[in-house]
């Protein structure tokens, strides 16, 4: 593919890909279709619904809510007008919430019914923005709102470095930032997955993954939308679903954890998955072990990449080719991989460092950060992700830690000092370490050590797990709490968590 095909609006390139319009997009659980053509209705009507409201290029527009096909053509809405798509996770609490209505300075929220968006003052904060909901099934105020506009909408004129999406990361230091991703970092991407990944049009995909991150949103919806074909399109990963509807899929892309769950269960046999020709894994590290044991299972050898919010991917093990377990292949086509050593000087075959990408994936900094930006970017513009790992002699990528303070759990990023700040305020506690262990079902699990003074206040284990709850998604509340009475610290007064998870590693261990 040459640059120009994909430096444009993103939907653009989508629609030069769309097949015939009465092909299935979409299938919904119930066996129920929704064709292209439907799909290109719908996403004129939300787009001139969004026009109405005065949105317009750069404009951001938060969407909360829970998996439905209608989301999909609210993000394709929001990239025919120009907009910028902000999806944010069902999870996220009130306090959290606040924080993101207040750094995107959103025009347009749309939000689930129950949503504690329902219960903030948007237009107190934000006058011209516009509250609107959408439920499970699609429907709400906006679709209502929608309801009365028209079917076609001239995409906005636009090119490829324009902003697409932000998506919020979190940091091992202070407050989430918004990665902006351009549609030209998202459709390079799409384009370079579809042919690395082998799609043709007799692909069929299974969606089982939340849309609100990027490998829903991006390496699955966009990589689809690029070939022109049509996914099963789940609410959630359920194993029952997932076997009930495997046969009818030929990929299927996840988290290490659908692959373990899937395994535990007998239903999921190798006849169940003849019809597969691909099973994606990343997020996370999937364990060598599982691959082994997937492959022993049903035939098929997990394909694993690695990518990141701020990069999409940027390393896939080879359709054809060796598949190493444990490593996540090389870099991806037009993209460059580099390991370095703290110095940034360039490390030779197995050596360990700083994994560092440089790419027409990778995104155009943080929204309203640009010191954070300049910080993450070398002067070449090499990208540091803060994972750490090394190339072998074929150019596969290991990763085999992380830099920064990160803790995955079933696919989702907990970083420790967010969680600690929270355990900090509680009344009583004095000090906390939160660390990764791991977890059969999770991959890591996370888990908080923490000292207290019991004259000011006798908590238990259950008590801060629910004060946490207020004011964290539920996902980074620690699974376990342990009291102590010092947290071990090195000479300069650091926290020394490698002694902590060496300590508490077995935590969930049978
Ligand atoms: C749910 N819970 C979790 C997690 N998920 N706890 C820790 N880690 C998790 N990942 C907790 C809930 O808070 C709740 O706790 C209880 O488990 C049940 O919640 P439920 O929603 O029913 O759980 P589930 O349906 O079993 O969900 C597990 C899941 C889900 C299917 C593995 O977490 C998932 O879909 N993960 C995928 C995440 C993902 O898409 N990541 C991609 C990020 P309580 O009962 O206490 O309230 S993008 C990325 O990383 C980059 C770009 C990349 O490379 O892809
Ligand atoms: P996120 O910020 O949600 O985009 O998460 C990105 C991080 O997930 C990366 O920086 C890695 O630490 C991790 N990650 C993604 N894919 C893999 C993988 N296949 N193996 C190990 N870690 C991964």
């Amino acid at each position: 593919m040459t640059e120009k095909i994909w430096n444009q609006n993103l939907y653009d390139l989508f629609e030069q890909n769309f097949p015939i319009l009465n092909r299935p997009f979409i299938e919904k659980p119930d066996g129920g279709i929704l064709t292209y053509g439907y799909m290109k209705k719908m996403t004129g009507i939300f787009s001139n619904a969004l026009d109405s409201l005065g949105v317009t290029i750069g404009d951001r527009v938060i969407v909360q809510t829970n998996k439905s096909p209608e989301v999909v053509f609210l993000y394709l809405a929001c990239l025919k007008t120009g907009a910028i798509f902000v999806p944010l996770n069902t999870a996220y609490t009130q306090s959290e919430l606040e924080y993101f209505i207040s750094d995107s300075d959103p025009k347009v929220v749309i939000c689930d019914p129950k949503s504690p968006i329902i219960n903030y003052q948007l237009t107190e904060h934000h006058p011209d923005a516009h509250l609107y909901t959408m439920d499970i099934n699609g429907n709400g105020s906006f679709t209502k709102y929608a309801e009365s506009y028209p079917e076609t909408f001239v995409t906005v004129p636009g090119d490829g470095t324009d902003i697409a999406c932000i998506l919020y990361t979190s940091g091992t230091t202070g407050q989430p930032k918004g990665a902006m991703l351009t549609h030209s970092n998202l459709g390079s991407n799409a384009i370079t997955l579809r042919d690395a990944w082998g799609f043709t049009s007799d692909d069929t995909l299974l969606h089982v993954l939340p849309i609100f991150h990027a490998h829903g949103l991006f390496v699955a919806i966009n990589t689809v939308l690029v070939n022109g074909t049509g996914m099963i399109f789940l609410p959630k990963f359920e194993v029952d679903e997932v076997c009930r509807l495997i046969p009818k899929t030929s990929v299927m892309m996840g988290v290490p954890t659908f692959y373990t769950r899937l395994l535990a269960n007998e239903k999921f046999t190798r006849n169940l998955s003849q019809n597969m020709r691909l099973f994606v894994s990343g997020s996370a590290p999937l364990l060598a072990e599982t691959h082994r044991e997937f492959s022993q299972r049903t035939g098929h050898e997990i394909l694993e990449r690695y990518g990141m919010t701020e990069t999409a991917m940027n390393t896939s093990n080879p359709l054809k080719g060796i598949r190493i377990p444990g490593s996540v292949g090389p870099a991806l086509p037009g993209i460059e991989v580099r390991v370095v050593n703290q110095e940034e000087k360039i490390l030779g075959v197995n050596e360990t460092g700083d994994i560092h990408v440089r790419g027409p994936n990778v995104f155009n900094g943080y929204w309203k950060k640009p010191d954070k930006t300049l910080e993450e970017f070398c002067e070449d513009n090499f990208f540091r992700t803060g994972d750490l790992g090394y190339l072998d002699d074929k150019g596969y990528l290991f990763i085999v830690g992380r830099a920064k303070d990160l803790i995955i759990s079933g696919g989702y990023n907990v970083y420790p000092k967010e969680i600690e700040s929270c355990l900090d305020e509680i009344n009583g506690i004095q000090e906390s370490a939160v660390i990764g262990v791991p977890h059969k079902d999770f991959g890591e699990a996370v888990v908080a050590i923490v000292t207290y003074d019991k004259e000011k206040n006798l908590i238990t284990e259950q008590d801060v797990i629910v004060l946490l709850k207020k004011v964290l998604a539920s996902y980074k509340v620690p699974k376990a709490v342990f009291f102590v009475p010092d947290i071990p610290r090195n000479v300069m007064g650091k926290v020394e968590k490698t002694k902590l998870r060496k300590t508490y590693n077995q935590t969930f261990e049978e």
